[in-house]
């Protein structure tokens, strides 16, 4: 009994280290970064209304999609061979879910997966096929073109990698068959000291009490050609449980990927977990695998649960979500493993 009871008060004490950062009921939309608070005014135009989750998280991410960013739609960050390519995901209440990526050429990849969840028997499409399927359903192909801030960044990271694409000359080790390293790589870090990377992913809950979340991005800025993260894979970068939470994440996806990173978050919500605290134990299962590495990396999670609770962890300090409901609307600065 003594046992079972000091147990219990250790959960107490555990528990509320990891106060749940608002009890706020329905509505409520919460989104990654500082980006968040303009795509929440957009989510919050539809979830006012009493409009569901899955229209509240697509709008809101399509004002990311539609602004220059380094990092979400056209105007972001392109890959190593200079070409900007998109990833997104969406998913509502009841379990329905779309994806696309690699795409090309396409201003909203957003609503090319919903579509793809709408539309198709399929939950991912990518590539050409992707871009083929979204200029059937109407959407404008637009012009393959850097802006302005992604060519002058574009243009500095040739410098540095001297990467030459048409006659492949490449640096690094040795890998594979060819003797050939496939580098340089994406760094880590951009020149201006900020993770390479970031992307919009919002969750949100309606005023019936229903679940829905999106995620859409560029991926890691000079990326090889081909590479996906984690953002258009369902379970990764987005999972959404309608009788237990929504999750999405943000950084390097390769690592949320190892560890099916919002699926990993929403099991623990189920299990009794906090958001705050079941982002913890996520981003330490992570750091765990990464070892002395994982000082070098960024990803954070960010969580909403089935009573409008919501709560974040990332690797790194620095990151931050924007949160709105009917109180409130302001940006959270989230608890790191690092300080
Ligand atoms: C990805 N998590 O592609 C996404 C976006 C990002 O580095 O943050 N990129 O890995």
């Amino acid at each position: 009994m003594g046992m079972l009871l000091s147990k219990k008060a250790a959960a107490r004490g555990a528990a509320s280290q990891f106060q749940p950062i608002t009890v706020t009921g329905n509505p409520v939309v919460i989104s990654t970064w500082m980006e968040g608070i303009a795509a929440n005014k957009a989510a919050w135009q539809v979830l006012s209304k009493e409009g569901r989750a899955l229209d509240a998280v697509e709008s809101g991410v399509m004002v990311t999609e539609s602004s220059q960013n380094c990092c979400v739609g056209l105007g972001a960050n392109p890959d190593r061979d200079g070409i900007v390519t998109l990833d997104a995901c969406i998913m509502d209440e009841k379990g329905n879910c779309g994806s696309v990526g690699f795409l090309e050429r396409i201003k909203h990849p957003v609503s090319v997966a919903r579509r793809v969840m709408e539309k198709t028997p399929h939950v991912m499409l990518v590539g050409s096929g992707a871009q083929q399927f979204a200029v059937a359903e109407g959407f404008p192909l637009e012009e393959q073109k850097l802006s302005g801030e992604a060519k002058k960044a574009y243009d500095q990271w040739l410098k540095k990698s001297e990467y030459k694409p048409i006659i492949n000359i490449e640096n690094g080790g040795v890998h594979g068959p060819s003797g050939q390293a496939h580098g340089p790589f994406a760094p880590a870090k951009l020149d201006n000291g900020e993770w390479n990377h970031d992307t919009i992913g919002m969750v949100a809950m309606d005023a019936a009490g229903d679940l829905s979340g999106s995620c859409t991005t560029s991926g890691m800025g000079f990326k090889m050609r081909g590479r996906l993260g984690d953002s258009p894979i369902i379970g990764a970068g987005l999972f959404v449980d309608n009788e237990v939470g929504a999750v999405t994440a943000t950084g390097q996806g390769e690592d949320v990927i190892r560890i099916c990173g919002a699926h990993a978050v929403v099991e623990l919500m189920r299990q009794g977990l906090a958001p705050e605290q079941a982002c913890k134990v996520a981003v330490e299962r992570i750091i765990r695998i990464k070892g002395e590495t994982a000082k070098d990396i960024q990803v954070a999670f960010l969580a909403l649960n089935k009573k409008g609770e919501t709560g974040s962890f990332a690797i790194q300090p620095g990151f931050m979500y924007a949160i709105k409901n009917n109180k409130e609307e302001r940006l959270v600065v989230s608890k790191s493993h690092f300080s």
